[in-house]
């Protein structure tokens, strides 16, 4: 591949940025359920798949795959959906592929979806790596920038005009990252002839996760009636017994829509229910949402029909699930319904054997089983947005999450530029819109680690946090820190500090006494200058599963241990003060790229990759549920 190539490749992305921020968020991105007006149909399961391998990566474009069917413009093979496609073959070109790769899938459209002039055919992509253009019958029908997020297109004008109801859906993805997208990274091409052959180039990233790519979530084709329910804005308070439920309803497709608003409670009962886009709900003898642990009856969530009928008399309607609750930040407390929150939690990957990042229920069921089993109250979806079928499972176990967007790795200075900046806005409002009716993500996260001593940090975060409040005032702010209190430029402006260190592991490896001091220090140097409550959001060592040394040696599950007891000894005293929870590091262990300091992967996790537990596992069910039983309204059994 020569320069040209990946410039070119680089030079898509930026005009597909670009245009992304010129476009700002007119629509809504509900997530497609069936109801009486909408049905559903996955798509997902077996499509096939080529890899550009042309030097250039840009046969593909050239020769226009997507004007016919993929196996006629040469070698295919099969690949599921959803799934990284890195782990899927025997092939290490597959598995570290850097440029586009074609998806293609040919499926049946109901006749009648065609027929029905007012039906309006959806196709939607749940998420691919990073940055995707998609077409129909050949007919490209949108584009996309960013993985993680959902991206959809209507397509029931391309349907009509061409072949009726057969539907060939080719989709490209290109996983290049450059220094504008999120996560940031370069392509370096290696020029020393006497060591690399001609075109030579590799994919430099600052992360700490394989860099998976391809269709990662459920591909669906979904209707509605041509006058719909585009989005739905919740927000939710209350007072004594009675719960305020406020909501803004948009419908496109009509200017003259009648809706109507009805909110159940769990046995169906009607508990209010008003006419017109916008109002408030009064429910009394509120149920609310509360989190895991925290309530002997968690995770209560009302049902919110919206219907809403055209001047045609053709009605859409849509259900929500509504948890009622409120969040609020004081400089030494995190309060979830005005009673204090403390996250005992873990941060985790999308990640698992063959699949890769690929969406999985047996493995997102198995996740939270654990989670409950351990004890853990909270995650944080470290380093980027998570399924939204893993969000309505936090919803429905009320396990609450901190719900972070894809900036990990901002380490170069020319990462903090104007396009930088304007994508990772725009990604804030995709993943706002995407999330904010989730009662279980109660804070945001713009960023793990930046660098953020440098000079640019200060506007960026500023920016970055102001803009992120001003799409959603109900919930805080925060980006995630490693560096030092006295040269951190973005603390000023965050809701919450959320700390992570490595003591005894990347700092004085092996000295494990040393914890105790150095953990008290950063706790009182960030609380005396921002008098803001903090969060560990990460600590942890490695462990290989089955490796044991006593005294402990590192890499053993007997230091691993050691290194988080010494972190709870602190924990302890400082949560009497303003420290509002702990975040391991990590559920599982995970896949990162190959490099000196990891042994096929980063092993701190507290269960391994295939979710059997480390001796930390144990240690950490141990202290959750007795934190449980001290924080809690109520006593929990282990
Ligand atoms: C960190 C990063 C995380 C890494 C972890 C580690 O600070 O936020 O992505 O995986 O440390 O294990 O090095």
């Amino acid at each position: 591949m020569g320069s040209s190539g990946a410039e070119r490749a680089a030079e898509r992305l930026l005009l597909a940025a670009l245009c992304s921020v010129c476009q700002a968020l007119q629509d809504g991105m509900l997530f497609p359920t069936e109801s009486p007006s909408r049905e559903v149909k996955d798509v997902s399961g077996l499509w096939i798949f080529r890899a550009d391998e042309s030097p250039e990566r840009s046969r593909g474009f050239e020769q226009q795959w997507y004007k016919s069917p993929l196996a006629e413009t040469g070698p295919v093979i099969d690949m599921p959906v959803p799934s990284s496609y890195n782990d899927i073959t025997q092939d290490a070109q597959i598995r570290d592929f850097i440029g586009w790769v074609w998806y293609e899938k040919d499926v049946w459209v109901p006749a009648r979806w065609i027929q029905d002039r007012g039906t309006r055919i959806v196709l939607r992509v749940g998420s691919a790596h990073y940055y995707s253009v998609l077409w129909v019958n050949g007919v490209k029908v949108t584009e996309h920038v960013g993985g993680h997020l959902p991206f959809e297109a209507d397509i029931s004008g391309v349907l009509r005009q061409t072949s009726g109801n057969q539907c060939r859906i080719t989709i490209a993805v290109n996983n290049t990252l450059t220094l504008e997208t999120l996560p940031p990274g370069t392509i370096q091409y290696m020029t020393d002839r006497s060591r690399y052959p001609a075109g030579y180039f590799v994919q430099n990233t600052n992360f700490d996760f394989f860099n998976y790519a391809g269709i990662h979530r459920p591909v669906l084709l979904y209707t509605t009636p041509k006058a719909h329910i585009d989005d739905i804005t919740v927000e939710t308070t209350f007072s004594d017994n009675i719960g305020l439920v406020s909501f803004n309803v948009s419908v496109l497709g009509s200017s003259k829509a009648a809706v109507k608003v009805t909110l159940s409670a769990q046995d169906g009962r009607c508990v209010a229910s008003a006419d017109g886009s916008r109002g408030v709900l009064k429910v009394t003898d509120v149920n609310l949402w509360w989190p895991y642990l925290m309530h002997e009856n968690p995770a209560y969530l009302y049902s919110m029909e919206v219907q809403a009928t055209a001047e045609d008399g053709q009605t859409d309607v849509y259900t929500l699930p509504v948890g009622i609750r409120t969040v609020k930040v004081t400089s030494t407390q995190f309060l979830i319904n005005n009673k204090p929150f403390y996250f005992h939690g873990v941060n985790k990957h999308e990640d698992a054997d063959i699949r890769g990042k690929g969406f999985d229920w047996p493995l997102v069921v198995k996740d939270f089983n654990l989670m409950k089993w351990m004890g853990a109250n909270s995650f944080r979806t470290s380093h980027y947005p998570y399924a939204e079928e893993i969000l309505q499972m936090a919803d429905r176990h009320g396990i609450v999450i901190i719900d972070e967007c894809p900036g990990v790795g901002i380490k170069d200075i020319r990462s903090f530029g104007n396009v930088s900046l304007a994508h990772h806005l725009t990604f804030m409002e995709e993943l706002v819109r995407r999330d904010k009716n989730h009662p279980s993500v109660v804070m945001w996260s713009v960023a793990n680690e930046p660098a953020s001593e440098m000079p640019p940090a200060g506007f960026y975060f500023k920016e970055l946090v102001s803009h992120t409040r001003s799409l959603d005032s109900s919930r805080p702010v925060t980006y995630i820190t490693a560096s030092n209190y006295a040269r951190d430029l973005g603390a000023p402006y965050v809701d919450v500090i959320c700390v992570n260190s490595y003591f005894s592991w990347y700092q004085d490896p092996g000295h494990t006494e040393l914890i105790g001091l150095q953990l008290n220090t950063q706790f009182d140097n960030w609380y005396g200058k921002y008098q803001k409550p903090i969060i560990q959001s990460e600590y942890g060592a490695d462990a290989v599963p089955g490796l044991h040394s006593d005294p402990p040696m590192m890499f053993t599950e007997e230091y691993q241990k050691t290194v988080l007891q010494n972190y709870h000894n602190v924990f302890d005293q400082k949560r009497k003060e303003f420290v509002i929870g702990e975040l391991i590091w990590n559920f599982a262990d995970f896949m990162t790229s190959q490099s000196i300091i990891r042994v096929v992967g980063n092993k701190k996790g507290i269960f391994t990759r295939q979710r059997q537990p480390k001796a930390g596992a144990f240690l950490l069910r141990e202290r959750y549920w007795r934190i449980a039983n001290e924080t809690g309204n109520t006593l929990f059994k282990l």
